[in-house]
C-alpha cells in the first residue's frame, strides 16, 4: 500500500518534470514561412518522438497564427506529433 503510494508519488513528480524540461522541442531555423498555406519550412534537429533526423523540410501548423511570431532566418524551438496521419507542429516558439 505504502509503496504503491511512493511509485504514483514519484510517477507524478516526472510527469511534472518533463512537462517542465518540454521533452519534445526540437530547435530549428526557420528557412520559409508560408501563413495563408499554414505551413513552414524548417532546418530541423533530430525529432526524438517521432523517430526523425535532422533535415530540411515542410511542417504543418496546427494553427496558422503561430506563423505570426516566426520568420525565415529566425532560431526556433518546436514540437511535433502526429495528427491525424500528418506530421503537425503543436508548438513553436523563438529559440535561445
Ligand atoms: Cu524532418
Amino acid at each position: 500500500m505504502l509503496k504503491r503510494f511512493f511509485f504514483a508519488a514519484v510517477a507524478s513528480t516526472l510527469m511534472a518534470m518533463s512537462a517542465l524540461a518540454d521533452g519534445n522541442m526540437v530547435k530549428a531555423e526557420v528557412v520559409k514561412v508560408d501563413k495563408p498555406a499554414g505551413k513552414v519550412t524548417l532546418k530541423h534537429g533530430p525529432i526524438k518522438n517521432l523517430d526523425m533526423d535532422a533535415m530540411t523540410m515542410v511542417f504543418r501548423v496546427a494553427d496558422q497564427a503561430m506563423l505570426d511570431k516566426v520568420k525565415a532566418g529566425d532560431k526556433v524551438e518546436f514540437e511535433a506529433d502526429r495528427v491525424n496521419g500528418a506530421i503537425t507542429i503543436t508548438k513553436i516558439g523563438k529559440g535561445h
